[in-house]
């Protein structure tokens, strides 16, 4: 059995063509990472590299293996660069760059040689470059998307396909005495390596579409600005908390938080600074919680906090502590002018018998925030038990 090469040159050509295609059609679409933007170039790059590399039939040799392997380099250093800034990792392009020109002033070089000994050195110039992709998926990649570890482990593959391939030059020089001539262990490494990389392009586009979809799913349950849950993800998980501390026979404490004459900051120090206050407070209390506890933006300058398994001293402590870090904050203006608030909060503990709703475990914290508002702001307002309520104290 043997591989004709220019049947596998022609096949990856068209493959490399597809996913190009494929990438530039995603882009047009909801994919608009630039990442994915330097994988669909990478792609081209491989179109550009296999033509050429086929051209040798009507071009001088000598430029088909230059621009066909400057064309392939090309290809997987955008690969990798592609790698870096998906994970944030990036290396400095001046790097990437000088490998490439070393790579490809290299292929120069070796234009005299037997094509045995330059297919191997070539073969592992391929895989050293691919390294660092293979590398930044495996040591920061794999607690990211799911799908990019798929890249990785098919890049690796093609990386060690690489060099069995440069291996195999060494050891059998018979069968590398022409590029286009049939052969099985030629064929197959060049098959595996490159198809290895065309299936880490789709892994590739697999992997954004997760990322873009994290980023949708959060964006429908958290609040672009502090970062905590909005309100409907709020009333969720106080309905399930209440319900969880039914069956477990806990108490739950709900307070709604309030910031102090907000429109006066707006007013006076402008939008920002009252957005950079947001910011401050949502991180100020979110610092101050368990894992278990929720803070969640209800809309504007007002906040839910959930306490599960909190009883009514508890939820007091912990209020009075945010009540007190809250007004000892200081936010600066874009002018450079510093700005202190105050919150009030109104607290509700709904005992696990209390049988209460999430509608009125909201209703009664409300309640007890318009009375701490009323009785002077910057306190925390309980809201009284009803006497069918038993609160763990
Ligand atoms: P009180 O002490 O009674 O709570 O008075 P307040 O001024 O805080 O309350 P009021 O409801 O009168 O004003 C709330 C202000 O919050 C009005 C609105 O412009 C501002 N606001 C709401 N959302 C945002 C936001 O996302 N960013 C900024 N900067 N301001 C916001
Ligand atoms: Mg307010
Ligand atoms: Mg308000």
């Amino acid at each position: 059995m043997s591989l004709d090469i220019p049947t596998l040159l022609l096949a990856l050509l068209s493959g490399y063509l597809m996913l190009g295609l494929q990438l530039l059609v995603a882009r047009r679409g909801a994919l608009r990472q630039p990442e994915l933007g330097l994988w669909t170039w990478g792609s081209w790059g491989f179109v550009l590299g296999f033509a050429f590399l086929g051209a040798r039939v009507v071009l001088p040799v000598w430029v088909s293996v230059l621009l066909g392997n400057a064309f392939l380099f090309g290809g997987i250093l955008l690969y990798v660069i592609a790698l870096q800034r998906f994970v944030r990792q990036p290396w400095p392009a001046a790097l990437h760059w000088l490998a490439w020109l070393a790579a490809v002033s290299w292929t120069g070089m070796m234009l005299e040689m037997p094509l045995h000994e330059r297919t191997a050195w070539l073969s592992l110039a391929y895989a050293a470059l691919l390294f660092p992709g293979v590398y930044t998926v495996f040591r920061h990649g794999w607690q990211a998307e799911a799908s990019l570890r798929a890249v990785g482990v098919t890049l690796g593959i093609a990386m060690i396909a690489l060099v069995m391939r440069g291996w195999h030059a060494f050891a059998s020089p018979d069968q590398y005495t022409d590029l286009l001539r049939s052969s099985l262990g030629q064929g197959l490494t060049f098959l595996c390596a490159f198809l290895s990389l065309m299936g880490a392009g789709f892994g590739f586009v697999l992997a954004s579409f997760e990322r873009a979809a994290i980023a949708m799913e959060r964006l429908a349950s958290h609040d672009g600005l502090t970062g905590c849950v909005n309100r409907s993800s709020t009333d969720d998980l106080l309905a399930h908390l209440l319900e969880r501390g039914r069956r477990e026979g806990s108490p739950v404490a709900f307070a709604m938080l309030d910031l102090d004459h907000f429109k006066q900051i707006n007013d006076q120090y402008g939008h920002q600074s009252g957005d950079a206050s947001l910011l401050a407070f949502a991180s100020e209390v979110r610092g101050r919680l368990r894992a278990s506890d929720v803070l969640g933006r209800m809309g504007g300058e007002e906040f839910g906090l959930i306490l599960p398994a909190t009883d009514e001293p508890g939820a007091l402590r912990l209020l009075e502590q945010i009540r007190e870090a809250v007004a000892a904050l200081k936010v600066q203006s874009r002018d450079g002018r510093s700005f202190g608030m105050t919150v009030s909060a109104g607290l509700v503990v709904a005992a696990s018998d209390s049988g209460l709703s999430a509608d009125r475990v909201y209703a009664k914290a409300d309640k007890a925030l318009y009375q701490a508002k009323h009785a002077g702001r910057n306190r925390i307002e309980r809201s009284p038990v009803s006497p069918n309520q038993v609160v763990d104290s």
